[in-house]
């Protein structure tokens, strides 16, 4: 595999402008998206290690490196909002306050799972608290967003869909065909796209001959914005005012969040960066220290920001104990759920 596109160095993104210190939110709404920041990457650590442990079988997609999109996204939204998401989605899936004892019991397959044990890593949901689920299928989740929105549009609900998906999900007839309908019907949907450069092993440009996605808007009519993924706020500001858009009845907004993936596409599969130097200097731009840097500059304490990580540490901890306890779902109610 290549070493990363010149596009995706360090550099380039850090060239982004970070606009945290202009923003008007106040240190506490920041400090607790630090705390779900980590709460997701201690979330992503266990799943590793569980999968390693042969604690579950099948794989699971971590998405350290993309935590700031979750937060800052999932903030923009409101509780009645719905979400849906890939394989890729365990941080939209916290950012929308999921249970996270119930989340980590389900990638354990276990009967408290919120799935019900059915699901696993790619198939969380939560309709109760507008997550209407992860997708295993690439781009197959872009039309059911669609749909849900619509539906938003006929009961005249005030709520608006989210949907969020790689940069190689754009290549998808899917995509296409939502954007299509989703411009034409004006419904209140948001497409985010998490660039994070890489399909598997195939990077972005090799694929996809434009320099950003959000340029696949033009030619639907629909506004098409990039934002540096690996901070919080220019992904909470575009999603505001996408979400903003949509519910003024304005149509659908595509934002697309240029990021990074740490890890392997999956903890099964191939895509570990081949120049392991180059993938040092691209850790560079990991979100959680850089926005620690920024809180601290505002006014935040060391004291503080310790305290929020341990927090989000135990939640996991406990979370995993949770899982670890729980039963499997008994065999007698394996017809549960299913109908025909
Ligand atoms: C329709 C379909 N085609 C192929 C696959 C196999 N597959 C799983 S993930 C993936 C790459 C998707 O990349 P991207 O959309 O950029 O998302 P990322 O994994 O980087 O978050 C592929 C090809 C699939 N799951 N579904």
């Amino acid at each position: 595999m290549k070493s990363l596109p010149a596009a995706w160095q360090a550099g380039a993104l850090s060239a982004v402008k970070n606009i945290i210190m202009k923003t008007e939110l106040d240190l506490n709404t920041l400090l607790y998206w630090y705390e779900q920041m980590w709460t997701i990457r201690y979330f992503e650590d266990n799943a590793i290690g569980s999968f390693r442990k042969g604690l579950f079988t099948g794989s699971t997609h971590p998405c350290i490196g993309q935590e700031a999109i979750a937060v800052g996204a999932g903030a923009a939204l409101r509780e009645t909002d719905q979400v849906l998401a890939t394989y890729r989605g365990h941080g939209h899936a916290i950012a929308k306050k999921l249970d996270v004892k119930r989340l980590m019991a389900e990638l354990l397959c276990k009967e408290t799972g919120c799935s019900g044990g059915r699901g696993g890593s790619m198939h969380l949901c939560d309709v109760s608290k507008g997550f209407w689920g992860t997708n295993a299928v690439v781009a197959a989740h872009i039309p059911i967003a669609g749909g849900v929105a619509l539906s938003n549009k006929l009961k005249k609900n005030g709520r608006v869909t989210a949907v969020f998906f790689g940069d190689g999900s754009t290549c998808e007839g899917a995509f296409f065909e939502t954007l299509n309908m989703a411009v034409l019907w004006k419904v209140p949907l948001v497409l985010v796209c998490e660039n994070n450069g890489f399909a598997i092993s195939v990077p972005t440009h090799m694929a996809i001959p434009i320099e950003n996605i959000a340029q696949r808007a033009q030619g639907f009519g629909l506004p098409g914005v990039t934002v540096d993924g690996n901070d919080p706020v220019p992904v909470y500001n575009a999603v505001s005012e996408a979400a903003d858009r949509a519910r003024r009845g304005e149509g659908p907004t595509l934002v697309e969040c240029k990021t990074t993936r740490w890890e392997r596409h999956s903890a099964i599969s191939a895509g570990k960066y081949e120049n392991e130097e180059e993938a040092m200097k691209w850790k560079k731009v990991d979100p959680i220290p850089r926005f620690t840097k920024a809180l601290l500059e505002k006014g935040a304490t060391e004291f503080q920001l310790k305290e929020l990580q341990e927090r989000a540490k135990k939640v996991n901890d406990e979370a995993m104990e949770f899982a670890l306890k729980s039963e499997y779902p008994k065999p007698e109610t394996v017809g549960d759920f299913v109908f025909a």
